[in-house]
C-alpha cells in the first residue's frame, strides 16, 4: 500500500467515523420513520403562587419551541401537542397536574415542574408509570436519583456554584462572608450545601449562617446580625421573591453596596431586579445561559422570543426551549414516540447543539454544558468577568 492510499483510507475513517456532529437539532439524527399524528407532551409550570416569577417565561418558551417544531416539520408528519398545567407553586398542585397529564391525557413525557421541591413530590408519579420527565429548572440534589425516567437539562447547583465561588473570590478577594438560606425548600437547602462546601474548599470563613422560611417578609433580625459582623460578601440561597426582600432590607439596614449578594439559580430571573430595584445592583449569580451567548441557534431563539413576546427570554426560557428541542430530537432519533423510546434516545444524546451550548446527558441523565456567572448592572444581567 502506498502512502497516498493510506492517507485516503485515514481520511475516510476520519470523515465517516469521527466527524463531529454539527448543525442545529434539526440537522441531527435520522429522518423520522413511521411518525405521524399528535405526540402529547405535558408541561407543568408554576404560573401562579410563590414561584410565578419563573413559570410564565418557561411556558412562553416551550410554546415557541413547539410552534417552530410543528411548523418546520421537524418530526415529519407528526406534531407535538403541548398540554400545559399550572402547579400553583405547590407540591399538591404538581402532583395533581402529573396525575391528570399522565392518566387522563396520556402524555408520553412531561416537562417541569418548575421547582425542585415540587419535582421531588411529583416525579415519582411519572417514574412509576414509566413516563419520561424532564426538569428544565430543577437544580437541587436528588432529582435524577428518583428513577431512570427522570432527566433534567438544568445544571444542578453542584455543577454551577463551586465555579461561582471560585470566580468571585478570585476577583473580589473575600475571605469572610455571611450565609443566608431558606431551610424549608429543596432547592434553597441544596444550594446552601453546595455553597458551604465551595466556601470551605476555598478557605473562606463563614461568619454566621442565618436561615429563613418560604414566604417570610421580615429578615431584619438576620440582616442586623450580619451587618454587625462586617462580612465582605453575603452568600444567599433563596428563590427570587425572598432574595429580593433580603437585598432590599439589607441595603435599608445599612449593609453597604460594596458588600455584594452572591447567589444561585433563584437569582436568575429578571424579576429579581424588578422586585428589588436598586438593591439588586451588583448581585452575582451562577447561571446556565446568557442572552448574548454564542451557542448555535441562540440568536435566532432570542430574536423569535422577542418578536413574539416583546421582551428578552431569560435563563428559564432558554432551558425550557432547549428541553422541548431535546425531547423532539430524541423522538426524531428514535423514530418513535413511546415513553420508552424517548427515554432510550434521550440518554444517547451527545453534543447536541442547543441554545444552552453543546449539550449531552451523562449516563445518570444529568446535563453537561458549561456554566456562567452573571451580575446585575443597571437592572439587567451582564456577564461577570
Ligand atoms: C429549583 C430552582 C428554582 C430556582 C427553579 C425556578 O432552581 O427549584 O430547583
Amino acid at each position: 500500500m502506498n502512502a497516498v492510499v493510506v492517507a485516503l483510507i485515514l481520511a475516510m475513517i476520519v470523515v465517516t467515523g469521527c466527524a463531529p456532529r454539527t448543525g442545529s437539532p434539526a440537522a441531527q439524527g435520522s429522518e423520522p420513520t413511521g411518525l405521524s399524528g399528535e405526540v402529547p407532551i405535558g408541561a407543568v409550570w408554576s404560573l401562579t403562587g410563590g414561584a410565578a416569577v419563573y413559570g410564565p417565561s418557561q411556558q412562553k418558551a416551550a410554546e415557541l419551541a413547539v410552534e417552530e417544531i410543528n411548523s418546520r416539520g421537524f418530526l415529519g408528519q407528526a406534531r407535538i401537542k403541548l398540554l400545559t398545567e399550572d402547579d400553583r407553586s405547590t407540591k399538591e398542585g404538581a402532583q395533581a397536574a402529573f396525575e391528570k397529564l399522565i392518566n387522563q391525557d396520556k402524555v408520553v413525557a412531561v416537562l417541569g415542574p418548575t421547582l425542585s421541591a415540587n419535582a421531588l413530590a411529583a416525579d415519582p408519579i411519572a417514574q412509576e408509570k414509566k413516563v419520561v420527565v424532564m426538569g428544565v429548572s430543577n437544580t437541587a440534589s436528588g432529582i435524577t436519583e428518583m428513577g431512570d425516567y427522570v432527566f433534567r437539562d438544568s445544571l444542578p447547583e453542584s455543577a454551577v456554584q463551586p465555579n461561582t465561588i471560585k470566580q468571585t473570590k478570585a476577583k473580589l478577594g473575600y475571605s469572610r462572608v455571611a450565609v443566608m438560606y431558606g431551610d424549608d425548600d429543596a432547592f434553597t437547602k441544596a444550594g446552601y450545601d453546595v455553597f458551604k462546601a465551595a466556601l470551605d474548599a476555598e478557605g473562606v470563613q463563614i461568619l454566621t449562617t442565618e436561615t429563613f422560611k418560604k414566604g417570610d417578609t421580615d429578615y431584619s433580625a438576620q440582616l442586623t446580625k450580619i451587618r454587625t459582623l462586617n462580612p465582605q460578601a453575603i452568600v444567599v440561597s433563596a428563590l427570587a421573591e425572598e432574595a429580593a426582600g433580603i437585598m432590599s432590607q439589607g441595603r435599608q439596614l445599612g449593609i453597604p453596596d460594596s458588600v455584594p449578594f452572591i447567589g444561585g439559580n433563584g437569582f436568575n430571573s429578571p424579576q429579581l431586579a424588578r422586585l428589588a430595584g436598586p438593591a439588586a445592583e451588583g448581585a452575582i449569580s451562577g447561571a446556565a445561559w446568557f442572552v448574548t451567548g454564542d451557542a448555535q441557534g441562540n440568536k435566532a431563539f432570542v430574536d423569535a422570543y422577542k418578536a413574539k413576546y416583546g421582551a428578552n427570554p431569560d435563563q428559564f426560557s432558554a432551558q425550557a426551549y432547549a428541553g422541548v428541542y431535546l425531547m423532539a430530537t430524541a423522538i426524531k432519533n428514535a423514530g418513535a414516540s413511546s415513553s420508552a423510546a424517548i427515554r432510550g434516545a434521550l440518554v444517547n444524546l451527545k453534543d447536541v447543539d442547543t441554545v444552552l451550548g453543546k449539550f449531552s446527558f451523562t449516563p445518570d441523565r444529568e446535563p453537561v454544558h458549561p456554566p456562567i456567572v452573571q451580575v446585575v448592572r443597571n437592572g439587567e444581567f451582564d456577564l461577570y468577568r
